[in-house]
């Protein structure tokens, strides 16, 4: 009945019934943070396959000999540090003594972003919070002494943004993990996740580090189910579908894709029926890459296109930086989201709390204009400025056209198969922004 709460069982087909909490779909953008002891060496090849680019993998690349970068890891290690420098020594550089929570907050905030993931625990195993479990390989008992992922929580909600945590279920190289998994999962990963969940009380839990073990020896629903039902965040947290080697795209919450990878984000949302994130950094990597210069980073117009191109497509980005080891968020990163910050300012409209368009024609590489939806208006969103007229087909005449922060009118003409929209004279003194423009039709 209305008054009785459901009540969700341990096992995927109840854990799936659960709807996405509304406000993640509405909320479509949000920044992605990883940062632990890999910001520390931060150093990965810059040509390479998507997941041999990532810096965050430092320690086990330098230990796996398949690894096609392999030999560039052991080369750079080697000349930096010394044969002999071990990872964990690391630790004494993740040093943070620049990191201002407040300060990050408004830099996240200004993005435009509604939320923010943290990685709390990367497959280092290291923790961003005092961690029983983790003891002596956390962020207040070794490197900067500080509750990292507690002091950025407090800062990123008192800012009104949403704060989630990333945390991978497997460590590379934790013996428990190694020798027992069962035990590691019931000793080691249970008490951690329940512990970030009860005391920082996360509106996201991001997992990762999944592929290894089905859900059933994660005890995956067995969590879920407590989460869903027991924890103090019940009834606004949102999960994602790294929950087993079984589960992308099938079990959980959102679907997760990343740099384009694993699942099909359909051409204009109408074969996605399920809330996605699509997640990916700046340039190639998450974890900090001193290694990659201006030439591996997006552009901001490059940026704006990839949140427009998801956002057309019902899915959300999920942008990630790469805080330094000495706590600072990349002067260039801050720059990229200022500017997505400033279109959303003017544009943001057309991206909160839209759908996709279900009459979007497919969405390729090549395409310049994506719609979006809210109630009866559409969004015409347009990634170079027009220099002709712009045909949407099978739309009705609108009762109002406006190109979105340009004071003056829009004429269009014609209406139901083909509604003609003629683009005003734009100057640069009244030109309402860069990299996009949106033709709103009410
Ligand atoms: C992947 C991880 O292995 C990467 O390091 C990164 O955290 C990405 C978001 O998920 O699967």
């Amino acid at each position: 009945t209305a008054f009785s709460q459901q009540r969700y069982e341990p096992n995927w087909s109840s854990i799936d019934s659960r709807p996405v909490p509304a406000w993640f779909e509405d909320a479509k953008f949000g920044i992605f943070i990883h940062w632990g002891v890999f910001s520390v060496p931060a150093w990965a090849p810059t040509d390479a396959s998507v997941y041999e680019k990532y810096a965050e993998w430092y320690w086990w690349r330098l230990l796996d000999p398949k690894a096609q970068t392999y030999q560039n890891f052991n080369d750079y290690h080697n000349r930096t540090y010394g044969k002999d420098f071990k990872y964990q020594d690391f630790v004494k550089g993740f040093t943070c003594e620049m990191f201002e929570p407040k300060a990050w907050a408004e830099v996240l905030k200004g993005s435009g972003a509604k939320y923010v993931v943290l990685t709390s625990k990367h497959h280092e195993g290291f923790t961003l919070w005092p961690s029983a479990q983790a003891w002596n390989w956390n962020a207040v008992d070794v490197g900067p002494h500080r509750d990292l992922a507690g002091d950025l929580s407090k800062a990123v909600k008192e800012a009104g943004l949403r704060m989630g945590y990333y945390y991978s279920l497997y460590e590379w190289f934790n013996p428990l993990y190694k020798s027992d998994v069962k035990k590691y999962v019931d000793e080691h990963m249970m008490p951690q996740m329940k512990d970030l969940v009860t005391r920082y009380e996360p509106d996201i839990f991001w997992t990762d580090g999944e592929w290894e073990h089905p859900s059933e020896t994660w005890k995956s629903t067995e969590f879920l189910a407590w989460l869903y039902n027991e924890s103090p965040v019940k009834n606004e947290v949102v999960v994602n579908d790294r929950w087993g080697k079984e589960t992308r795209s099938v079990h959980g919450g959102i679907y997760t894709t990343e740099y384009d990878l694993v699942h099909d984000q359909g051409s204009a949302g109408k074969k996605i029926e399920h809330p996605w994130e699509e997640c990916r950094g700046i340039g190639g990597s998450f974890g900090y890459n001193r290694n990659e210069d201006l030439s591996h980073y997006s552009s901001s117009k490059e940026l704006i296109r990839i949140l427009v191109d998801k956002v057309a497509r019902g899915g959300n980005l999920l942008l990630n930086i790469g805080p330094t080891a000495d706590g600072r968020i990349p002067v260039i990163m801050q720059q990229r989201l200022h500017d997505m910050g400033q279109w959303l300012g003017v544009n943001g409209e057309a991206i909160y709390g839209t759908r996709a368009w279900s009459k979007s024609p497919a969405i390729t590489k090549e395409t310049k204009v994506f719609f979006t939806q809210k109630g009866k208006d559409l969004y015409v969103i347009c990634t170079s400025f027009p220099d002709k007229a712009i045909v949407v087909n099978d739309v009705k005449k609108p009762s109002k056209v406006a190109l979105l922060g340009f004071r003056g009118s829009v004429s269009t003409s014609g209406s139901g198969k083909g509604l003609t929209i003629n683009p005003p004279q734009v100057t640069p003194a009244n030109n309402p922004c860069d990299h996009a423009w949106v033709f709103k039709l009410e």
